[in-house]
């Protein structure tokens, strides 16, 4: 018998489904039958989002939640469309986003189990909210929230030993504080607080879905060591907070039966599980197989971010960086950049370059950049901690585009290597994921920065990847996330450093830190 299991990962710009199909009783014949991606913007332009995004105050991300649900709707159209055998999914895995908050009234649990399978989802669930949108983990807004919370318990390391990591204004702990704060009333409204992760699921399974602990560190709220709420920091973020807060389930169990609305209108089984969800970047550990040491993920998405397996749990003495749950029921260290692929393009669109063109740049022109320094603050960022946007040049204008490019890519590798020797080891290797992973120059500097071979996988969709395995792993316990992810780790191509280029970057990374500190003394 032919088995599928199905990955969903609904992300800043687009949402993802992924479709795994394995042979008889034979996992590693398990292939990818369909990917397919749906882009937030240019499908659903009703919303009025840009790159995903609600257009808003400074400082200000948030997306309307309704978008999401149409998104999942307008996927798993896009599925029964094209005929895939959605009748014959056994799990559905969910990856989202993370640290974006969904805000559920009283009426939730009635409204997800009674859908009417005759009219579209979207619609049905237009008042099901007590806050009318997201924050997602772009807004950077919460700084003064961040300071209460860390005032209130005992500062940066106590919070940080207690949660995996600092305040950090994208989490949603602070999130909540805020909304508490500016809307009392629609706050005490609220009943249920999800995250995208668990919301997703939440529709799925037509009741409330928990929180996997891999997402659920992303809050400052979990006890990280404990896998559970932890009861100073809800009462340090906003009252009777426990009450609303769905609950954390472990990533590797079954929440419940999909809906009998998914049954009727796409022909789903009834005996399809659901699973708890998690957040993108432990999704994407488990589809890059990452479960065990040696080797380390990059995704370079709409953030960048860099992730590894952890055997032993320690937090970053920055505290810049966190620790997060990973699906697999141990932990994994995480570095998280937001001028990911929107600073690319920023600086390929001020020269009026194509890739061909950005690439070409990059072939052509000198490791190290003659010590030209670009800090790439196009957007706040979170590492290093930049309240307000302003990339800074040192040695060349900002007319010069060969300068500019090759700074650009220069400056996200180099911070990336930098801000990551915390987490142990180096890495034998990396796997690289993500949108702008398909671009081997991009990469060339990355296997030159960190002196390791770069590994391209296959699929960008590391994380929907992650997600249809997890699907299939709850089902198949008996075999390891490593078996299951082994047929998936096919690498388009390796790039291997050049020992010279890795020299001259040893130099140029001490220059790039020297720059990067005074900046940040320059602004306190
Ligand atoms: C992780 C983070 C981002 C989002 C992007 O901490 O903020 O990587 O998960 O989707």
């Amino acid at each position: 018998m032919t088995r599928y299991y199905l990955g969903l990962d609904s992300s800043t710009q687009s949402i993802t489904a992924l479709l795994l199909e394995q042979a008889e009783e034979n996992p590693a014949s398990t292939r990818i039958l369909i990917e397919k991606s749906l882009n937030f913007d240019a499908a659903y332009p009703e919303f009025g989002t840009r790159n995903g995004v609600l257009p808003g105050a400074p400082g200000e991300a948030h997306t309307p939640p309704q978008l999401w649900v149409r998104g999942l709707e307008g996927v798993l159209e896009a599925l029964k469309k094209e005929g895939a055998p959605l009748g014959k999914v056994e799990a559905i895995g969910v990856s989202g986003q993370q640290h974006g908050s969904v805000y559920l009234n009283a009426t939730a649990v009635s409204k997800l189990a009674a859908l009417d399978s005759s009219k579209g989802l979207t619609e049905q669930l237009e008042g099901l909210y007590s806050r009318k949108t997201s924050p997602i983990w772009m807004d950077a807004s919460t700084s003064k929230e961040c300071a209460e919370i860390t005032n209130t318990l005992g500062g940066d390391s106590a919070v940080c030993e207690m949660t995996g990591s600092r305040c950090f204004e994208r989490f949603t702990g602070p999130q909540i504080r805020k909304f508490h704060k500016t809307e009392p009333e629609n706050y005490a409204a609220t009943a249920h607080i999800c995250l995208v992760s668990s919301f997703i699921p939440s529709l799925l399974a037509g009741k409330i879905v928990g929180i996997d602990p891999g997402d659920g560190a992303g809050m400052n709220l979990m006890d990280v060591a404990k896998r559970a709420w932890n009861p100073k920091a809800l009462e340090a973020t906003a009252p009777n907070l426990a009450s609303k807060l769905v609950p954390i389930q472990e990533s590797d169990s079954i929440s419940g039966k999909i809906s009998a609305y998914f049954v009727a209108r796409f022909g789903f089984s009834p005996s399809c599980v659901i699973l708890p969800g998690t957040g993108d970047n432990p999704a994407s550990l488990v589809g890059l197989g990452l479960v065990s040491g040696g080797a380390i993920g990059i995704s370079l998405g709409t953030s960048d971010t860099l992730f590894s397996y952890m055997s032993n749990v320690h937090t970053d003495p920055d505290g810049a960086s966190h620790v997060f749950g990973s699906p697999t029921g141990a932990y994994m260290a995480i570095s998280v950049y937001k001028n990911g692929s929107l600073a690319r393009e920023k600086v390929r669109n001020r020269h009026n370059l194509s890739w061909e063109d950005f690439s070409g740049i990059l072939k052509r022109t000198q490791a190290g950049n003659q010590n030209r320094v670009l800090l790439p603050y196009f957007d706040t960022e979170i590492i290093p901690r930049i309240g307000k946007p302003g990339a800074q040049r040192y040695g060349f204008s900002e007319t010069d585009a060969e300068a500019d490019v090759r700074a650009v890519i220069e400056a996200q590798m180099t911070s990336m290597s930098l801000h990551s020797a915390w987490m142990g080891e180096k890495p034998r290797r990396i796997q690289a994921t993500g949108g702008a992973s398909n671009n081997r120059e991009i990469l060339q500097v990355m296997a030159d920065v960190f002196g390791v071979p770069v590994l391209r996988q296959e699929t960008s969709n590391s994380a929907a990847l992650g997600a249809a395995i997890r699907a299939q792993h709850v089902l198949l316990k008996e075999n390891s996330f490593e078996d299951l992810s082994r047929p998936h780790l096919k690498t388009t191509f390796t790039l291997t450093p050049n020992l010279e280029a890795h020299r001259v970057y040893g130099e140029f990374a001490a220059t790039y830190k020297r720059h990067e500190q005074s900046y940040v003394a320059s602004l306190v």
